[in-house]
Order: structure tokens, then C-alpha cells, then sequence
């Protein structure tokens, strides 16, 4: 007798496949992000807000180079407008409304609070604005995630020297106290600085940031040090002074991306531990490591590499006993910003280096498979597992940290239209790389996606695009419009969990009730 003529048997089968489809979708349902998972969407003053010179702001590094030296710029473009945000800012929040988030992440526009970035002279409309910002987004129980300094430094610092200035520390505290003080009764997160490594490699000792100045070998060291002890200060100031009465938290943001070795020799190994320690492990190692010093092999390769060249000491600065102290542990997360990874080699891919630098210190070479798939930026890959190698990596290495991930995203081209395939592939990867990360015990309290919407993407200028939301910068209005992105990233935010197969029934946005 077959199969199709014994209804007994057939019930029992498709008795027995239920029970296997209901242990499948019990298990989906374990991959679940957890109720308290903060999910938003992250943004940087600069790239979206304009109002460059409104109502008292004061003229900042970006403003400075983009006007004066407009050809460094892929398109000629600024900031000057942006998504203008400055006027928009409602309907910023009306999209976050949208999406159903959790929290956004923005941050401050130092001068457009202190003209001069010195403390004495507080532009009220600038604490104005992001009063009514902040207001806005707290009508709807959005929480504010707020990053003291995303790359736009005052010009008047800069011209005093910005971050290699031994009173930087100074300064940035005398700013991080006028923020607590006039939004700290609101916002209960702060991020000191948004990417040490982008503000102080590639603005100080490399020329693809403002202020471009290109201090190769020296600028980034330097850098470092001072931007750590104005952490600390910002950091000692909250916990001393505002913690208390306030009860927030306070930390700082670090790219991350994923160097492992090419292969497994101790060679390779070697080398990408040294590009690890020159992209994150200089600014994360004084923060969370034990002994709180910067990383031993980087700073013994660059004394010798120095004394090599004839340098009387290390062009890496050190840091005091004291100093150590002072930073050590001043942080209540780990902020990373993740977007990629490559493989490094001891041997292959190697630059050609004539000066000094951070580049030429460490001397190794990288290597990014051609079938990863690719951004419009030339730099960012879908790297599989790249977000679980680093969050692993970082939680083996600082214990107990916690962490947030504060940016990871995917751009496209700014004609690609809002069905954006790759960028919704992206997110599903990497949230699903995330989940087995916290599967693995690591401690990650919320997620933002980068970014709300298109900007102004520095040296690109309006030529890549990261936004769940396309904005038309040909538009005064600069009108915003939800990518499929936007509705697959609202639908995990909804369910917590990452449904392969969701597909939006129409590209038409809604507020759910409640939000
Ligand atoms: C983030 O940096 C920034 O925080 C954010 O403001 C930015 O919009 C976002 O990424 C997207 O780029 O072209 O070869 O010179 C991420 C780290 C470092 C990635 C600089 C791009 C340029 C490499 N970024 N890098 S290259």
C-alpha cells in the first residue's frame, strides 16, 4: 500500500512535520533582539543640519575647508545646506516616528553652541535648536544618543591648534559642561568623540579630513594623546559633577573594522594584531585595557622605526603614569562604529612609503577578496562576519565592557532609485552576525543604523549615499523619501526579529499607533 492510500499515515506525518515546523519557528523565535535592545538610527551635525553661519553659529573646519579649498571635495560640494536639518528638524523626527525608533543618535555642532569654541560666549539659538530637537523627540519617547564631537571643530581652535594643543583637554571639557549643564536634565547618553581614529589619522596625519593637515608620522600620535586626556576630562567631569543628579552615561565611539590575518603564520598574525592596534587598539587600549597604556607592539615598532630614522625619542608621545590613570576606565560603554574588514598580510599588497606615518610604521599590507560584494564606496565591502569577528575580539580582549553599536550601514549611488537590494542584504548580515555575537555572551545594548538619511558624506560630498531615507538635494525642501530599507529596518524594529523573507507590501510610509 503507498503512502497517499493510508490517510492514517499521511496524518501521522504531517503530524510529525508540524511538530518540526513549530520547533523551526520556535527557534526563529529565539533569535530574537531582546525587548530592552535600543534600535536607531545615527546621524553627525555636520553632514545633515546646514544653517552653516545661522543665527550666530560660528565658522568651524569643515566650513573652512569646504569654502576655501572646494576641489577637495569629490563634487565641489559642502554643508552649507545639507538636508537642513536646521529647519527640518521636525520632520527628522517625524521619520523616526515612522521607523518606530527606539533612539537617534546625533551630534552637536561645537560652534554653532560656542562661536569661538571657547566657553564664555554661549550662542543661545544654537542651545535653542537642539532644545527643540530634543524636545521633539522626547514627545514620542524617542531616546536622544548624543556624541559631543563629530569632526567639526571650531576654526578659532584649529587655528590655535586644534587637538595637538596641550589645552584641548581643557577646552573640550569647558564645551562637554555647557552641553550636561543645558541638556543633561534630557539626555542620558553621551559620546564624547565620534571616531578617534578618522579625526586624528586622517585629519592630523593624513589629508582625508578636515584639516587636512597631513602631519604624517607625528599628527596622528600626537592626536591621540590629547584627544584621550579630553575624553578623560569630559568623561571626569560628567561622573564628578552631573552623574549624580543626572544619571546618564558617558563613553566614547571608536571604528571598528575586522583585520584578521591572511593566513594563519605568525607573520600574518603579527601583522594584522599591529593594524588592529593602529586603527583602534591606540585610542581603545588607554580606555579599556588593564594597564591603560598605548598598544606595546605599535608603540615599540614606531620607537624603533624612529630612532631608525634618526629621531632623537619615539615620534609616539607617551603617557605618564598619571595620565594612564586618568584615562583608564573612564567610560561606561564601548561605542563601535563597524562598516567592513580585510585580510592582512606581512608580505603582500605592501605600500610604498617615503615619509614617516602611521602607515609606513606598521608596514603591512591588506588584501579584500573580490567577490565580497560592493558599496558605491570604494572602501566598504560586505564582509561576511566582520561585526561578529570584532565584537568577539573586543569583549575577549576588555572585559566586561559593555557596548553599543553606534553606526554600520551600506551606501549606494545617488541614482539607484529607493529599491535598495544590497543596502537591506547588508543589514540583514550584519544584525544577524550581531545576534550570534550576543548569543556568544558578548554585552551589546542597542544597535543604530547609519544613517536616518542621505548627507553630506565629507570628501564624497552627495556622491554616496547611506540613508534609509533618499533625500532630493536639488530640492529646497529637501524632501525625504523612505528607501525598502527603511520598511524592512521598521519591520525588525517592530518584531525584533530578521525576517529573510519580508517583503513591504508598499513603499507608502505610516506611523504605527503609539509612536
Ligand atoms: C563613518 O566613518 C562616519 O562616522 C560617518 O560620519 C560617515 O558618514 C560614515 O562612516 C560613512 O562613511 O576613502 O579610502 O580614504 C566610517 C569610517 C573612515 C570610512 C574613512 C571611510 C575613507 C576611506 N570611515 N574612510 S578612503
Amino acid at each position: 500500500m503507498s503512502l497517499a492510500q493510508s490517510p492514517s499515515k499521511m496524518r501521522f506525518l504531517l503530524y510529525i512535520g508540524l511538530i518540526i515546523a513549530g520547533c523551526n519557528a520556535q527557534q526563529k523565535q529565539e533569535r530574537r533582539f531582546p525587548d530592552d535592545f535600543i534600535f536607531g538610527t545615527a546621524t553627525a551635525s555636520y553632514q545633515i543640519e546646514g544653517g552653516w553661519n545661522a543665527d550666530g553659529k560660528g565658522e568651524n573646519i569643515w566650513d573652512r575647508m569646504t569654502h576655501t579649498q572646494p576641489h577637495v571635495i569629490k563634487d565641489y560640494s559642502n554643508g552649507d545646506i545639507a538636508a537642513d536639518s536646521y529647519n527640518n528638524y521636525k520632520r527628522d523626527v517625524e521619520m523616526m516616528r515612522e521607523l518606530g525608533l527606539d533612539a537617534y543618535r546625533f551630534s552637536l555642532s561645537w560652534s554653532r553652541i560656542l562661536p569661538n569654541g571657547l566657553s564664555y560666549k554661549i550662542n543661545e539659538a544654537g542651545v535653542t535648536f537642539y532644545n527643540n530637537y530634543i524636545n521633539e523627540m522626547l514627545k514620542y519617547n524617542i531616546t536622544p544618543i548624543v556624541t559631543l564631537y563629530h569632526w567639526d571643530l571650531p576654526q578659532k581652535l584649529q587655528d590655535l591648534g586644534g587637538f595637538i594643543n596641550p589645552l584641548f583637554p581643557e577646552w573640550f571639557e569647558d564645551y562637554a559642561r555647557v552641553a550636561y549643564e543645558n541638556f543633561g536634565d534630557r539626555v542620558k547618553h553621551w559620546i564624547t568623540f565620534n571616531e578617534p581614529r578618522e579625526i586624528c589619522y586622517e585629519g592630523y596625519g593624513w589629508t582625508t579630513k578636515a584639516p587636512l593637515l597631513n602631519a604624517t608620522g607625528i599628527g596622528t600620535y600626537y592626536c591621540a594623546k590629547y584627544l584621550l586626556l579630553a575624553h578623560a576630562s569630559a568623561y571626569k567631569a560628567y561622573v564628578n559633577d552631573f552623574k549624580a543628579t543626572q544619571n546618564g552615561e558617558c563613553g566614547i565611539t571608536i571604528s571598528v573594522n575586522w583585520f584578521g590575518p591572511l593566513t594563519d603564520s605568525a607573520d600574518d598574525e603579527y601583522a594584522a594584531e599591529l593594524k588592529r592596534q593602529a586603527e583602534w587598539g591606540l585610542y581603545a587600549n588607554p580606555i579599556f585595557s588593564e594597564d591603560g597604556s598605548f598598544p606595546k607592539e605599535l608603540s615599540e615598532v614606531v620607537a624603533k622605526k624612529s630612532l631608525e630614522q634618526g629621531y632623537k625619542k619615539s615620534r609616539m608621545p607617551e603617557l605618564s603614569d598619571e595620565e594612564k590613570k586618568y584615562i583608564r576606565g573612564s567610560s561606561d560603554f564601548f561605542g563601535v562604529n563597524h562598516y567592513t574588514g580585510a585580510y592582512v598580510s606581512a608580505e603582500d599588497n605592501k605600500g610604498n612609503y617615503i615619509t614617516p606615518s602611521l602607515l609606513a610604521d606598521i608596514d603591512v599590507g591588506s588584501y579584500v577578496p573580490p567577490e565580497w560584494l560592493s558599496s558605491a564606496s570604494t572602501w566598504l565591502k560586505l564582509s561576511p562576519n566582520s561585526l561578529y569577528n570584532s565584537l568577539t575580539h573586543l569583549h575577549n580582549k576588555y572585559r566586561n565592557v559593555k557596548f553599543y553599536i553606534t553606526e554600520n550601514g551600506w551606501s549606494t549611488t545617488p541614482d539607484s532609485g529607493l529599491i535598495d537590494d544590497d543596502r537591506v542584504l547588508y543589514y540583514r548580515t550584519a544584525l544577524n552576525t550581531l545576534l550570534d555575537a550576543m548569543e556568544a555572551g558578548v554585552d551589546v545594548k542597542g544597535y543604530m543604523a547609519w544613517s536616518l538619511m542621505d548627507n553630506f558624506e565629507w570628501m564624497e560630498g552627495y556622491k554616496e549615499r547611506f540613508g534609509l531615507y533618499h533625500v532630493n538635494f536639488e530640492d529646497p525642501a529637501r524632501t525625504r523619501t523612505p528607501r525598502k530599507s527603511a520598511f524592512i529596518y521598521k519591520q525588525i524594529l517592530k518584531t525584533r526579529v530578521i525576517d529573510p523573507n519580508y517583503e513591504p507590501a508598499t513603499l507608502t510610509m505610516w506611523i504605527d499607533e503609539g509612536h
